[in-house]
């Protein structure tokens, strides 16, 4: 039988293994052990001499619960095996400006550089430039800032480094490469630094420090890159506080699977913020603050990005009518039905219609909740995000509980968790206007394929797709979609790209570091 679910205690320190420690190494495939020995030999070559340590983090997929981290609302990814590992020596004197050496596996398409991080400033990543160490930088920011606070010294000089990369999760891909990539560089920073950090500590800064890349995102993909572990989904909750869950995929009538295709249709997300991302994360927002307004709501700020979320909304309406007992579920009816009732403008709102509904201006409404960063919309959509956003919360309740009432998956339960994604699916593409056409279509062609369930998984308007679907099946569903669509799509893709196109991953562990190799 699957071990029950877990909870995780946040304050643990990132797990740290010895190269030489069979127990740990026996358990890793020859595959990734040719590549984390490949980097050991790479840097040896490079730098002349071994690293000290190596730095892991993954990149995750989300099976349910999108767009709603960011709203306060449970989410329920995990990590894939794909990841970022970074090996680091630390080199001598320490308390001088540090230099670091940066240098990738494929130098080709990410070439080396070297800066300087000075003694008594911070040191400046241009988002606008867009060079694949500014994930590195990001990550040594957030842990420099960090060991700045703990040490209580805002000269704190972070060690020199020799450092080398390699990175196997897709870019731009929706399985967060982006997350993989500062979590790894912030973790390798603080062990430089001979920092023990935790993980809810490594979380909070690896969330701030992509922030800083321009994109208000919730804390979902570096929650999952740190947090999880083998075999489990991470049951990831936001309110009212930050908590996880180990949740295992219990024994099934038929061997599961999770399926990743790519879209290969990238999406800027930093670029395209002001009418997707962040534009959603505000009509979010706005509709927090105008049901609030309906009910003569006071909301107090929260850690949501704009630090009013629907969540909040929920919350605080649930205590004015004394319905903080009722099962979550029967909550997210109630607001769901609210929203229905009180956001009625199907066409969307004015800036001067919510300013009207708020009894405020539009100046007002511009600095209150339109500051922190460029939207570009006529109209907000606040009905349809607020309804998809509700429902989707609900859809993570409902998958939760039919991985974990059963000691058995039967047919009829997998069925219902493939129409839980399906019905995701739908209410990004039409309430949340996050997908795309070739997304709508990959899913399409993997259900006639076989599968129990497909969507999007990640930001969206591109990227990834996830896929449930029985282990019997993942032939006939690779195959579909390689004649259906890369073939078709792409006639001239590489060998190479076909084969990073689909990915099928068993839920994986999160962050850990490797010593002595
Ligand atoms: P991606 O685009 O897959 O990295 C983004 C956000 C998440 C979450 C999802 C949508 C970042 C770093 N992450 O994921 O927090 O909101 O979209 O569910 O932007
Ligand atoms: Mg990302």
């Amino acid at each position: 039988m699957a071990t029950p679910q877990q909870l995780v205690p946040q304050t643990e320190s990132i797990a740290e293994v010895y190269a030489t420690d069979e127990a740990s190494t026996t358990s890793v495939s020859p595959e990734i052990q040719a590549r984390w020995k490949g980097l050991v030999t790479g840097f040896a070559k490079l730098y002349g001499q071994r690293p000290d340590f190596v730095a892991r983090s993954p990149g995750r997929v989300n099976i349910i619960g999108e767009h709603i981290d960011y709203n306060l609302y449970d989410v329920l990814p995990t990590a894939v095996s794909v990841d970022v590992i970074v090996a680091v020596k630390v080199i001598p004197p320490h308390g001088l400006d540090a230099t670091v050496k940066i240098a990738n596996v494929n130098p080709d398409k990410f070439p080396s550089r070297e800066f300087t991080v000075p003694r008594d400033a911070d040191i400046e990543i241009d988002p606008t430039k867009h060079e694949w160490i500014n994930y590195f930088k990001a990550g040594l920011l957030g842990a420099v800032k960090y060991l700045r606070k703990k040490t209580a010294d805002n000269l704190f000089a972070p060690a020199s480094m020799e450092i080398l990369i390699d990175g196997n999760v897709p870019p731009g891909g929706g399985i967060s490469s982006s997350a993989a990539f500062v979590c790894a560089s912030a973790l390798a920073v603080m062990k430089a630094n001979n920092h023990n950090v935790s993980k809810q500590d490594l979380l909070d800064l690896a969330v701030v420090s992509e922030r800083a890349v321009g994109v208000y995102s919730g804390g979902m993909d570096q929650a999952a890159s740190i947090f999880s572990s083998r075999g489990y989904l991470l049951y990831t909750q936001f309110y009212p506080n930050f908590s996880v869950q180990h949740v295992p995929v219990p024994k099934a009538d038929q061997e599961i699977t999770f399926l990743m295709a790519q879209s290969f249709v990238t999406s800027n997300k930093a670029e395209t913020a002001p009418r997707h991302y962040n534009l959603r994360v505000a009509e979010c927002t706005l509709a927090a603050v105008v049901l609030a307004k309906k009910y003569n709501i006071t909301l107090t700020k929260d850690t949501s990005s704009l630090g009013y979320s629907l969540r909040n909304f929920h919350q605080e309406l649930m205590r004015k009518e004394g319905r903080l007992g009722d099962p979550l579920e029967y909550q997210l009816d109630a607001v769901i039905q609210v929203a229905r009732d009180h956001l009625g403008q199907e066409e969307g709102y004015t800036r001067s219609e919510i300013a009207q509904e708020l009894g405020i201006t539009v100046a007002e409404l511009e600095t209150q909740f339109l500051s922190a960063f460029p939207v570009q919309t006529e109209a907000f959509l606040l009905r349809q995000r607020a309804l998809h956003c509700f429902r989707e919360a609900r859809r993570v309740l409902d998958f939760k509980a039919c991985l974990t009432n059963a000691r058995k998956l039967d047919n009829t339960r997998i069925a219902y968790l493939g129409q839980l994604l399906n019905e995701s699916q739908a209410s990004c593409r039409s309430d949340y206007d996050c997908s795309c056409p070739e997304v709508d279509e990959i899913c399409a062609i993997a259900r006639r394929a076989g599968t129990w369930g497909s969507r999007l998984t990640g930001a969206g308007w591109g990227g990834c797709t996830v896929h449930i679907l029985p282990q019997n099946k993942v032939d006939a569903v690779i195959a579909a979609l390689k004649n259906e669509y890369y073939l078709k799509k792409f006639p001239d893709i590489s060998p190479e790209k076909l084969a990073q196109a689909i990915v099928i991953s068993k839920p994986s562990n999160g962050s850990f570091m490797v010593t002595g190799a």
